[in-house]
């Protein structure tokens, strides 16, 4: 289960930008993990009268937040850590952690993106599906070899990571992926890759969890940020400020977690 990524699923990395399929939790892990989330959101909305906290947890704003303790855990899994010290090196940092949720029927997609407008192989996404990623429920696809693409228009700041139309359309030589998936396994992507992600047409909650990794030797430039958490004790070998607590932001539908929720999570 801690097997770190073969060879030949570097190279996949590293010429197409991604690699998929990895087995990041067993059945049983995911299944756990999974009813805590459902347990502790319900549980939130519940002593909220019904309605969530803010979503968006910047722990230099508040110390605390419900879902820390449950994304810290089942992000460092040592299957996870393995297959990204294989891309990144030992030591390890988490810029932040985000939890895409799309509610059963949602129309609204994500669209065609990088995660950075500045080239680096320091960092990457593990995106970690706990529900099922089929066709129809939304999964990401990505395009092969794009993060070595030069784009343009280039998205030149943070705010403007979604391709513009004619960025996408120089792009369709590239093989698209639809990163169908079971729960439990994981893909990486580099930040550079474009990717997006489709409606959630099932009747279930789609949920993934989705967490931004850091190699040690990675600036704040490269990271769009300064602040990460580290992970068994990394320490990051420039401005990198580590806290507690990493950045965590999540979206998705409320009131719907109860069915998920065991009664004690
Ligand atoms: O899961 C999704 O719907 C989108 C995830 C994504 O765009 C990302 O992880 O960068």
């Amino acid at each position: 289960m801690d097997q770190a990524l073969p060879p030949t699923a570097r190279e996949v990395y590293r010429r197409q930008g991604f690699v998929t399929g990895l087995r990041a939790l067993s059945d049983a892990e995911t299944a756990t993990c999974l009813s805590q989330l459902a347990a502790r959101i319900h549980r939130a909305e519940q002593s909220a009268g019904g309605r969530w906290w803010p979503r968006d947890h910047r722990p230099h704003l508040s110390a605390d937040h419900p879902l820390q303790a449950w994304a810290r855990h089942w992000a460092t899994r040592p299957a996870v850590l393995a297959h990204v010290r294989a891309l990144l090196g030992p030591d390890l940092l988490i810029r932040n952690v985000d939890l895409f949720v799309k509610a059963p029927g949602q129309r609204r997609a994500v669209a065609w993106h990088v995660d950075s407008h500045i080239p680096s192989d320091r960092w990457l996404t593990a995106w970690i599906p706990l529900t099922p990623a089929l066709a129809h429920t939304g999964p990401l696809e990505l395009m092969a070899g794009s993060h070595r693409q030069q784009l343009s228009p280039a998205p030149d700041s943070p705010a403007t990571l979604t391709l513009k139309p004619e960025a996408v359309e120089r792009l369709s030589s590239l093989q698209r992926h639809l990163n169908v998936q079971p729960a439990g396994t994981m893909s990486l992507h580099h930040p550079s890759t474009v990717h997006r992600s489709g409606p959630n047409l099932s009747d279930q909650l789609r949920v993934a969890l989705v967490v931004r990794f850091l190699a040690a030797d990675v600036t704040p430039e490269e990271a769009l940020s300064g602040v990460c958490a580290a992970v068994d004790g990394a320490r990051p070998t420039h401005r990198m400020t580590v806290r507690d607590q990493f950045a965590m932001t999540w979206s998705g539908p409320e009131g719907s977690w109860h069915a998920l929720a065991p009664s004690d999570g």
